[in-house]
């Protein structure tokens, strides 16, 4: 089994190595995804032991996804990805439980949930809007789910052949969603602890991001762009 973590970096120099060692003990390649940061991002990846691929562009976190995706399942042959942040707000040591389901062939695809583990000091206005998040996929995607976008998950081959990210920024988690109805995949939950930190909380997404994520959706549903 060949387990491949595709970490998505944007101006990440601070907190990338830590995140990629950490992911390191419990996979067998990092494959991080440097957006064109403007700082050491590469360096620091590259000297932590990942293999780092760097887009010429800022083309978001849903590119650099697909484009470490692809580069896993070609170049590494990977069985199962799983997706982690550079930014230290996941733990390495969830991902055992995490690819679990899918080595039992329980499951497609594994999403992590913070609900059903730890938000450690995440802010109640942030909770708030991932619970509104949780209704509207209900509604719009008919997915029920206990945390809609939480970025930690692990994808069997399959499943990462099948979903293809087109949209390029932050709406691809709902993509997610909506491409694992399209194509029937077995999905289930998994408890996962996400840390916030003031730090994390002042680079990391905003709530108002929300907002464009639902317009994006609401775009690409009615409007087939
Ligand atoms: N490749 C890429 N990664 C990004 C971009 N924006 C954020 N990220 C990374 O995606 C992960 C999650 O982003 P973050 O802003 O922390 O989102 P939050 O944790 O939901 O607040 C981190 O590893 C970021 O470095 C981007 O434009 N391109
Ligand atoms: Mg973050």
């Amino acid at each position: 089994m060949t387990i491949v973590a595709v970490i998505p970096a944007y101006n990440e120099q601070s907190r990338v190595a830590e995140a990629v060692r950490d992911a390191l003990l419990y996979v067998n390649y990092a494959v991080v995804v440097d957006d064109c940061s403007s700082d050491q991002t590469s360096k620091n990846a590259l000297d932590a032991g990942a293999i780092v691929l760097r887009h010429m562009l800022n083309r978001g976190q849903g590119a650099s996804l697909q484009t470490g995706t692809d580069y896993a399942l070609e170049n590494l042959k990977a069985d199962i990805i799983v997706h982690f942040d550079a930014d230290g707000q996941m733990q390495g040591s969830d991902i055992q439980e995490l690819i679990k389901p899918i080595l039992d062939n329980r499951a497609d695809i594994v999403l992590g949930s913070r609900f059903l583990g730890d938000s450690i000091k995440m802010p109640l206005s942030r909770k708030l809007v991932l619970k509104l998040g949780m209704l509207f996929t209900l509604c719009i995607s008919g997915i029920k789910l206990t945390d809609t976008h939480c970025g930690f998950r692990a994808l069997s081959k399959k499943s990462a052949k099948d979903i293809v990210i087109t949209r390029d920024r932050m709406a691809h988690a709902s993509e997610i969603l909506d491409l694992i109805k399209v194509y029937g995949l077995r999905f289930v939950e998994c408890p996962v602890t996400i840390k916030y930190s003031p730090e994390v909380l002042a680079k990391g997404q905003s709530s108002w991001g929300a907002l464009v994520i639902v317009k994006d959706m609401l775009k690409s549903k009615f409007l087939d762009v």
